[in-house]
């Protein structure tokens, strides 16, 4: 899809808003790497380097009432829905301050205060949650939509085709967005997926989209259009992102045999997303290199003070080990 031209002022901002958006996650990213290699954080992460224009032109689609449930691959979301560093980076290291005091770790990060109802380690599981949410929302009139982040491998979990047969049913607020990123794991998607994929929420009368997910401001404008559809009462949709991860499934899948490294070259120079806009912007001449670096230096200087915040921090009192845990 061709990107809406740009040229008023509050667009540009708008644009410029989401590149910062976009390379705070991206530093984010690159600092948890670091945290991992250098055996400051416990566990592990998979990490959304690659993929920040998706979860940025969704939520930059979204009221801040509105809610997102989110994945494995969850640290992009929760950063574009609002969320601080400091607190981001607190909850990966353990201590108190972090968005779940410290126990929930990479994979269960939650902010009821941006509308984030949570990351999710089991593939899929957040559909039944963003489901009920949008169920929620319009037995209670709030107009609030419901936004589900799942990659391709949840397209094998039998709950989100029950989740969207009861949302076309009851045509609720919810918004399916699929981050293909070509990968579940190590296995490439077409050796799982049979079919097409937008058929499958199109059998449930579910109005489905691809878009390009390295380009922000399509991703956005796709989003405007099906988060406005969604709140005034029209029902579900599903979009297709199609992305591409730069680092391995996780920190540790450093060898990443399951895929070349043309490919990967590939998507990093020619299908980049902070590249894509940058590019546009300035072949527009409505920016130019200075700025991009200004707000280099600006989000680096956010993320060195988060991290050490974060490791200065205290852990939470042994005596509450078994507060706030629910299993
Ligand atoms: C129900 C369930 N099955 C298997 C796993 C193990 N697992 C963790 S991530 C993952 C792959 C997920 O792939 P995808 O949904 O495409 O997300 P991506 O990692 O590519 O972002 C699997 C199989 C799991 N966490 N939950
Ligand atoms: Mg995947």
């Amino acid at each position: 899809m061709t990107p809406p031209a740009i040229e008023p002022r509050m667009e540009l901002e708008q644009h410029l808003h989401m590149y910062r958006q976009m390379a705070k996650i991206r530093a984010f990213e690159e600092q948890v790497n670091e945290l991992y290699k250098s055996a400051k954080m416990p566990g592990l992460a998979h990490l959304y380097v690659g993929e920040e224009g998706v979860a940025v032109g969704v939520c930059e689609a979204l009221r801040r009432d509105d809610f997102i449930t989110s994945t494995h691959r969850g640290h992009g979301h929760c950063l574009a829905k609002g969320a601080t560093v400091n607190r981001m980076f607190a909850e990966l290291l353990g201590k108190e301050a972090g968005y779940c005091r410290g126990k929930g770790g990479s994979m269960h990060i939650a902010d009821q205060d941006t509308g984030n109802l949570g990351a999710n380690a089991i593939v899929g599981g957040s559909t039944g949650i963003a489901t009920g949410a949008a169920l929620s929302a319009k037995m209670r009139g709030t107009e609030q939509v419901a936004v589900c982040f799942f990659g391709d491998g949840a397209l094998g979990q039998g709950l989100l085709y029950e989740a969207m047969n009861m949302a076309a049913l009851w045509k609720l607020p919810v918004i399916y967005v699929c981050e293909n990123n070509l990968y579940g794991e190590y296995t490439p998607c077409g050796d799982t997926i049979a079919g097409e994929i937008l058929a499958r929420a199109r059998a449930f009368g579910i109005q489905a989209e691809s878009v390009d997910g390295q380009d922000v401001v399509a991703v956005n404008a796709t989003m405007r259009r099906l988060v406005e559809r969604a709140r005034r009462g029209d029902g579900p949709a599903f979009l297709e992102c199609k992305t591409y991860r730069y680092y391995g499934h996780h920190v540790g899948d450093v060898n990443r045999e399951y895929r070349t490294r043309d490919e990967e070259k590939e998507w990093m120079s020619q299908h980049d997303p902070l590249l894509t806009l940058a590019g546009r912007l300035t072949a527009q001449q409505l920016a130019d290199a200075g700025v991009f670096e200004r707000i280099a230096t600006d989000v680096k200087a956010e993320i060195d003070n988060g991290v050490q915040y974060a490791l200065a921090a205290p852990y939470p009192d042994a005596s509450e080990v078994d507060e706030d845990v629910y299993a």
